[in-house]
């Protein structure tokens, strides 16, 4: 086998690795009391200690991250979730719309976390693409600069 082929091989078995690592490896990973949250291909599944599959995020549903934080402020933490999906609002439509707008929209769902993820909140399509998610002093953080807080029955910019 002559070198020129060695090394055709050799980086052909690079760039199949390279590929696979990058399909697999996941985009985000949190253990939280006994469970192991794994966001992979816009796919976020809760698994237990013995890694048996205890949530998987809906069909349809592209998660692109996730956070674990009290953002209702109650004193238990939720789990919050930033989606792309079709349809501008969820199920329920407010009154003054007869169809839903299908387009695709990234959304921010909360999610009770006891005994399993179940949805509390949902919004309709916010109109900009969520890059970050993070909890500060009481605060949702979007994209590091935008600060909500819980009120009553949803979130308020507070800055
Ligand atoms: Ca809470």
């Amino acid at each position: 086998m002559s070198n020129n082929v060695k090394i055709l091989i050799a980086i052909s078995i690079l760039l199949v690795g390279f590929v696979c690592a990058i399909m697999f490896y996941p985009k985000q990973a949190v253990s939280y009391e006994g469970r192991y949250f794994v966001l992979r291909r816009n796919v976020l599944s809760i698994h237990d200690d013995d890694d048996d599959l205890i949530w998987e995020s809906e069909e349809g549903f592209k998660v692109s991250n996730f956070m674990i934080a009290d953002v209702d402020n109650d004193g238990v933490d939720e789990l919050i979730i930033s989606v792309w999906k079709e349809g501008y609002y969820g199920v329920d439509l407010p009154f003054w719309e007869e169809d839903n707008i299908q387009d695709l929209g990234n959304h921010i769902f909360v999610y009770n976390l006891i005994p399993d993820p179940e949805m509390q909140w949902g919004s309709s399509t916010i109109g900009y693409t969520i890059k970050s998610l993070d909890f500060q002093d009481g605060n949702m953080v979007i994209n590091g600069d935008e600060y909500w807080q819980w009120g009553d029955f949803h979130f308020e910019r507070v800055k």
